[in-house]
C-alpha cells in the first residue's frame, strides 16, 4: 500500500501517524513537492486535485487525508480508532470535518503563509486560529481526546495543524489543555514524530 507524501505537510502526517499508531505497514512515496510533481502525471493522474497525500492500494486510490484516515481504520484497524455504531461514528466524523475546515484554514493556513510563503490572508487565517483553539481547548478540559473515550482518527487529523500552528505565529502558550492532549498523543505507543510537531 502506497501514501504519495511530503515530510513536512501535516496533511500527510495525519496518514503516517494512525498509520504508527495502529501498526499498519506503508509504503511511503516521497513527491519531489518543490518540483510541482503532484501536478504531473503519473500523480494528476491518481489525484486531479493535484494534492498530496494520495493513498494507492490495489485498486483503491484515495485522496485527503481525512478520507485516507477512515479508509485504512475501517479496513485495517477494527473498531479501535473509529467505530461503528452511529452515533460514535458520527462524533468522530464531526472532528474530521472541524480538521479539514477550520483547523486547516485557520493555524494550518496560517503556517503556509509564514513557512511556505502562500498569498493568503494571514489576518484571516489568524481570526480563524483566535476562534477554533478556544473551542477545542475548552472541549478539552472535558475531555482526555476529542471524540470518544479513548485516541481515534479524530486525534490524528486534528492535532497535526494543532501542534504545528507555532510556525504560523499562532502560539499554544494560553492553551494548557491542548499542549497536555499532544503530550498525551505523543506517549502513545507506536507514536512518529515529523519536524514540528
Ligand atoms: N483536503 C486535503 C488537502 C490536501 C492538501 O492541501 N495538500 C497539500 C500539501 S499539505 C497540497 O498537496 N497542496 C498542493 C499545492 O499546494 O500545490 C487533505 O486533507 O489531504
Amino acid at each position: 500500500m502506497k501514501l504519495y507524501d511530503l515530510e513536512l505537510s501535516g496533511n500527510c502526517y495525519k496518514v503516517r501517524l494512525l498509520a504508527a499508531l495502529a501498526g499498519i505497514p506503508l509504503d511511503i512515496v516521497a513527491v519531489d513537492f518543490m518540483a510541482g510533481e503532484h501536478k504531473k502525471p503519473p500523480l494528476i493522474d491518481l489525484n486531479p486535485w493535484g494534492e498530496i497525500p494520495i493513498l494507492v492500494d490495489g485498486d483503491v486510490v484515495l485522496r485527503d487525508s481525512q478520507a485516507i484516515l477512515v479508509y485504512l481504520a475501517a479496513k485495517y484497524a477494527g473498531e479501535t480508532w473509529l467505530p461503528k455504531d452511529p452515533a460514535g461514528m458520527a462524533t468522530v466524523v464531526q472532528w474530521l470535518s472541524t480538521s479539514a475546515n477550520e483547523v486547516q484554514n485557520g493555524p494550518g493556513a496560517a503556517r503556509l503563509v509564514d513557512k511556505f510563503g502562500f498569498a493568503l490572508d494571514k489576518a484571516d487565517t489568524l481570526r480563524r486560529a483566535a476562534r477554533i483553539l478556544p473551542l477545542i481547548e475548552a472541549h478539552l478540559a472535558r475531555h482526555a481526546w476529542l471524540a470518544l473515550d479513548r485516541p481515534t482518527i479524530a486525534d490524528c487529523a486534528v492535532m497535526p495543524y494543532v501542534a504545528l500552528a507555532p510556525e504560523g505565529g499562532v502560539l499554544l502558550a494560553d492553551f494548557p489543555n491542548i499542549r497536555q492532549w499532544i503530550a498525551r498523543i505523543k506517549a502513545l505507543p507506536g507514536f512518529v514524530a515529523m519536524p514540528g510537531v
